[in-house]
């Protein structure tokens, strides 16, 4: 018996991720959230994007409605799209994530658009990131924040 509640305790401490869900019910730990990370921001800018690797685990879909962070009211979901050989950015009112399926925010993709970002963005700091969902619940993980080397793209 004892082992068996050492062994639960290292699989709470080898999954930091689950550590926070796991109080949650089964149907709530639908989604896991892993590799996010956040771009630091050039002096002046108050704009930068997020991006994270959302998988369903559950036997239906799910789609992201929202997302939160203490950094700002406004985060949007953004598609890059090519028009007339331009990269630009699309809105998304919402992110579908298929039963089984993984989907990827990832540079040159799919990412989330961070808005009216007052705080100073360093490097090796982190931030806390929630998203909320139709019928899979809330999850929330910890995003790095990393260093860019090229600028950002231009959101007018
Ligand atoms: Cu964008």
């Amino acid at each position: 018996m004892k082992n068996l509640i050492i062994l639960a305790l290292l699989s709470l401490i080898q999954s930091p991720l689950w550590a926070a869900d796991s109080i949650l019910s089964v149907e709530q730990q639908s989604l896991t959230l892993t590799g996010g990370y956040l771009r630091t921001m050039p002096p002046g800018q108050t704009v930068t994007a997020g991006f994270l690797v959302v998988t369903n685990n559950s036997g239906s879909d799910c789609q992201i409605v929202s997302a939160q962070s203490p950094l700002t009211e406004r985060i949007e979901f953004h598609a890059h799209l090519h028009a007339d050989g331009m990269m630009q950015m699309r809105p998304m009112k919402t992110v579908m994530v298929a039963a089984g399926k993984t989907v990827r925010f990832e540079p040159g993709a799919l990412h989330l658009m961070f808005f009216n970002v007052k705080r100073r963005l360093v490097d090796g700091q982190t931030v806390s990131l929630q998203l909320n969902t139709d019928n899979c619940g809330s999850h929330s993980l910890i995003l790095d924040i990393r260093s860019v080397l090229r600028p950002m793209m231009d959101h007018s």
